[in-house]
């Protein structure tokens, strides 16, 4: 659509400022239509971005190859540019704010040429939503527009929504202008990491991204805005913006328990937000999988809202035994990004659950056979689907109020010291837990995976603010409302491993025995044990049944391994010292209150 479809006066004048700048050949306005998505995947066919996979194994369905450099978020390239330094604090990059707009108009310039400015409208939220966020983000990628509208409510409803009202305007370009006649190539970007930008401006609040045509670097929805930029609005206006998945428990009585869960990257969430209890008569459905929206309702409980309506998953290890709700779900109308492609046209990755191919093209392109010694998929390739076609997708989902959390969780990867489940004292206990997240890094973002990092709430890299404040944020939900109303808080465990590097829990839907647990605790009924660290079930409240786990495996799980504790105890004090003294004085007493219980 070349019209535009809206007489919001700031966005024309803005659209127009911004192609005066890029210099796009043209300007596409995004009705979100059914025509013109298949217009702008045909378009990639054509230029060689999308590959069309086989109809009759995956109808509606594409793989897009990156470029090797461009394959994950770039952290150590990702910047909150706050009017001062310390308002966003040692967790973020940051630089002066005129000044990054220097730089990233000297790059913009031109940068669209010989390519389409796409203005695609999204809202975060249904539009319905008091908390929903309207952004408006300008891209020269195909690719963008076609996973955004997935991810996002998107198109001409959105501008309809938003008549003369407020926008976040969300630029991003890929950074490779065409000069006349120059052909394309399938996945144009900037290669050189010092040139990519994934820069937030809270105050203004805007985002300028360049470089980059990957995953939460690109889909400006999604980290930029839903958590990095919402997190700012929403401590600003007395909410949560969280990296979390959303799910509803049912138990075998019909009872419904709505829990939401921080874990890091690449750390389980969406397997355990779609997860297929093994436990005869409890049932999980899905609300989110990634981002959770969460506010005070009237009645003084928490509400969660998940603010996408896609997935964006790890395709790598999702099989029809770990994750069959995903299966499922990717059969159809899904973008697959950086997996391997058989030869009869259809996907396949590492640990799929499925035989290897005799021969197959890997993420990079070239051919590949089992043996080679290569992944034929890059551990970060991901899979972009409906969340309307997961078939456990909760009714509920899209209820503009969100659902009353009766449970959060944080957990992480954690060979070692923490134990399968453990239930915080309090809600101020609950924060320190959270605040004293860490795992094993993985090939969610670039750099070195397996290296123990604090990832204070699973957010260290999406806080959009001081994540001292952020602490002092979560820890006044105390005071705003009755503190028996908040949801309990658990730490979890599924990547404890034995001396032998063995799995010591054997995880997802068996998963559902700790959810178990965590609704009787909830309910008051289930036994637990009061340790120096907090509340352990006994080995007889965790329902076993019919799992054959080694009693010393058990035991490993369920115990406190006081000098492992010590350690992350002191581990945990470094630490908060990046923060100086804004860390709230209730943290450091949690800390203190810790120690003293483990000696
Ligand atoms: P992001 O989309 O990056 O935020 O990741 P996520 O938190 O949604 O992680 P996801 O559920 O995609 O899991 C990532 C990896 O963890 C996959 O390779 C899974 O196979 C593995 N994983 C998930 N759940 C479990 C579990 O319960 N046990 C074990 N051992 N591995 C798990
Ligand atoms: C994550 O890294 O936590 C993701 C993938 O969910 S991305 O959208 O690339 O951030
Ligand atoms: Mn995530």
């Amino acid at each position: 659509m070349a019209q535009p479809l809206t007489h919001n006066q700031r966005l024309l004048h803005w659209v127009n400022e911004m192609a005066q700048l890029c210099q796009p050949t043209q300007i596409h306005w995004c009705d979100g239509s059914e025509a013109e998505n298949s217009h702008l995947c045909n378009l990639m066919v054509q230029n060689g971005t999308f590959t069309r996979l086989n109809p009759d194994k995956r109808p509606g369905c594409f793989l897009a190859r990156s470029h090797p450099s461009d394959v994950a978020r770039v952290e150590d390239r990702t910047f909150i540019c706050s009017a001062r330094r310390e308002d966003a604090g040692p967790n973020n990059n940051w630089a002066d704010p005129a000044e990054m707009k220097n730089t990233l108009r000297r790059l913009f310039q031109g940068s669209m040429a010989g390519r389409t400015m796409y203005v695609i409208p999204f809202s975060m939220g249904p539009l319905e939503s008091p908390i929903r966020k309207v952004g408006i983000e300008l891209t020269d990628s195909p690719y963008v527009v076609a996973n955004m509208r997935i991810m996002t409510r998107m198109g001409r409803e959105v501008l309809q929504a938003l008549g003369d009202g407020d926008f976040i305007p969300c630029l991003h370009s890929v950074g490779a202008p065409l000069k006349p006649g120059q052909t394309d190539v399938p996945w144009p970007c900037e290669p050189d990491p010092a040139k990519k930008y994934i820069v937030h401006f809270p105050e203004d609040p805007s985002i300028w991204s360049y470089g980059s045509g990957y995953g939460g670097n690109a889909l400006l929805g999604k980290k930029c805005l839903a958590l990095r930029i919402a997190s700012v609005a929403a401590r600003r206006e007395g909410w949560l913006a969280e990296h979390m998945l959303i799910l509803c428990l049912t138990s075998p009585q019909g009872k419904k328990y709505y829990i939401a869960a921080a874990f890091p990257s690449a750390c389980g969430k969406t397997n355990l937000a779609m997860m297929r209890p093994t436990l005869p008569g409890w049932k999980v459905t899905c609300l989110g999988d990634d981002i959770a929206w969460i506010r005070l309702g009237q009645d003084g409980r928490l509400y969660a809202m998940n603010p996408e309506t896609g997935f964006f998953g790890v395709a790598p290890g999702t099989s029809q035994n770990s994750n069959p709700n995903a299966i499922a779900t990717i059969n159809r109308n899904t973008i697959f990004t950086n997996v391997a492609l058989t030869p009869d046209g259809d996907v396949w990755w590492e640990d799929m659950g499925v035989p290897a191919p005799a021969s197959a093209i890997d993420w990079q392109g070239q051919e590949w056979k089992p043996g080679c010694g290569r992944k034929a998929a890059h551990p970060n390739s991901r899979f972009t689907a409906p969340a309307a076609q997961c078939p456990v997708i909760d009714p509920d989902w899209q209820r503009p109020e969100g659902v009353p959390l009766s449970a959060i969780l944080f957990g992480g990867r954690r060979p070692s010291t923490i134990p399968l489940v453990n239930e915080a004292l309090s809600w101020e206990h609950g924060v320190f837990l959270g605040s004293a997240c860490g795992s094993e890094t993985t090939a969610a973002a670039l750099g070195k995976a397996g290296v123990l990092r604090r990832d204070p709430f699973a957010m260290l890299p999406f806080c959009g603010y001081n994540m001292a404040d952020y602490f002092a944020h979560w820890l006044s939900f105390a005071q705003k409302t009755d503190p028996a109303k908040l949801p309990k808080i658990y730490f979890v465990n599924w990547f404890r491993k034995s001396d032998t590097d063995r799995w010591l829990w054997p995880g997802y839907g068996e998963n559902g025995r700790v959810l178990k647990w965590i609704c009787e605790r909830v309910e008051g009924t289930a036994k637990a044990v009061s340790t120096p660290i907090g509340n352990l079930p006994t080995p007889d409240a965790l329902d076993l049944s019919g799992l054959n786990l080694p009693a010393e495996d058990v035991q490993e799980l369920l115990s406190v391994d006081k000098s492992g504790w010590l350690a992350e105890v002191n581990n945990i004090e470094e630490y908060y010292k990046n923060y100086g003294d804004r860390i709230p004085e209730p943290l450091l007493r949690q800390l203190a209150q810790l120690r003293q219980r483990l000696q």
